[in-house]
């Protein structure tokens, strides 16, 4: 399939500690070289797994150790007023470990400091709600989404979704089209704009005639005009607009897109992201679709996602209400409204 283009993110993509470079001693004479270490101690059996796993645990615990002693030194806010109590600091090892920013990370606990009671602080399960909450709060999250909600103008209610190539704009649009229709009994159209490839309008096609909903391909500003104007003479209650994906150093098109949103002034534009790319390809993206108009965001794929808190960072930096999050390619199933303790439980580590 499409995909955006992004690097899948494995592993750790920012180091934990801060480690300095040591001053550079002056050359010494060079001293004489190692023996090679005999052959019968390459050949030395594997260790066993029980003894890595503890080996493993056993550094574990080091660099906590030292990532402790490394703030205490350095004195961040979080860590003022003494040593962090232990359930604490394991939440903060979460956040991060989840890809949450220090400056975030220290935001929560500091909070939580603030509103438990030392003997509170002591017990694993009130830390662990009391961090679920702060970073909820954090989370800035549109309580109109999924909900029903009329249009305050007398035409359907438009919603356009946006965004790179392959990051599951159409299954979406096909998601919220079906619990439109299937749950809220609203009357729903869909307008796709994605005419570049007759595989991407088939694939609306395809979803529009099994949810039973009308489909209308435009192809330019006038016949977006015009299918929005069917939509509201058909008493349609919404109408989902999916376009073309952007690669986003594509500028023309950026601009050919911004022009069909300005045509059909949609009452929520919805920017898509995929929850498997880079904080650095999210924000970028970002940035190249303000150019066309951006009131919400939806993450997709979160059941690829690699951390969590990298889209805490996202929408935090980029100050846009987090309308839905998907969950999987089934359609309509994977999909919900983005609720804040919903994704403040999948930074602390619970599944999807
Ligand atoms: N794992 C996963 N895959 C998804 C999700 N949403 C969409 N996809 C897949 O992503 C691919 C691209 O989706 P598509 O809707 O065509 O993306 P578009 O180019 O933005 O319209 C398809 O294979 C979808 O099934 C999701 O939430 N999770
Ligand atoms: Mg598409």
């Amino acid at each position: 399939m499409v995909t955006d283009g992004a690097p899948a993110v494995g592993g750790r993509r920012r180091s934990a500690g801060g480690g300095h470079a040591r001053a550079r001693a002056p050359p010494a004479p060079a001293p004489p070289a190692p023996a090679a270490p005999p052959l019968a101690s390459l050949a030395a059996p594997a260790p066993g797994t029980e003894q890595l796993a503890r080996e493993m645990h056993a550094v574990k615990r080091l660099v906590e150790q030292m990532l402790r002693q490394q703030r205490q030194r350095q004195g961040p806010a979080a860590f003022q007023g003494g040593d962090m109590p232990d359930k604490l600091f394991d939440q903060y090892l979460n956040l991060l470990k989840q890809e949450v920013t220090e400056e975030l990370a220290e935001e929560v606990v500091q909070q939580v400091r603030a509103t438990l009671r030392p003997e509170q602080i002591e017990q694993e399960s009130v830390v662990r709600h009391a961090v679920l909450d702060a970073v909820a709060r954090l989370i800035p999250t549109d309580d109109t989404a999924g909900k029903l909600v009329r249009s305050p103008d007398g035409r359907p209610r438009i919603i356009a979704l946006i965004g790179p190539t392959g990051v599951g704009k159409t299954t979406t649009v096909a998601k919220l089209a079906a619990n439109f229709k299937l749950k809220q009994r609203q009357s729903v159209g869909l307008i796709t704009l994605d005419t570049y490839r007759i595989a991407a309008v088939d694939q609306l096609r395809t979803y529009a005639g099994i949810i039973g909903v009308p489909l209308h391909v435009a192809a330019s500003a006038a016949e977006l005009g015009e299918a929005l104007r069917r939509c509201a003479a058909d008493g349609c209650d919404v109408v989902l607009m999916d376009t073309a994906g952007r690669s986003q150093r594509d500028d023309p098109r950026l601009e050919q897109l911004a022009g069909y949103v300005r045509t059909a002034n949609p009452h929520e534009v919805h920017l898509v992201l995929s929850s498997t790319c880079t904080q650095a390809v999210l924000l970028e993206a970002v940035e190249r679709f303000a150019k066309v108009r951006t009131d919400r965001i939806i993450f997709t794929k979160l059941d690829e996602a690699v951390s969590f808190g990298v889209l805490l960072n996202v929408v935090r930096k980029v100050n846009k209400r987090l309308s839905f999050v998907t969950t999987g390619q089934e359609v309509p199933h994977h999909i919900e409204p983005g609720r804040p303790d919903r994704l403040a439980a999948l930074m602390l580590g619970e599944r999807i």
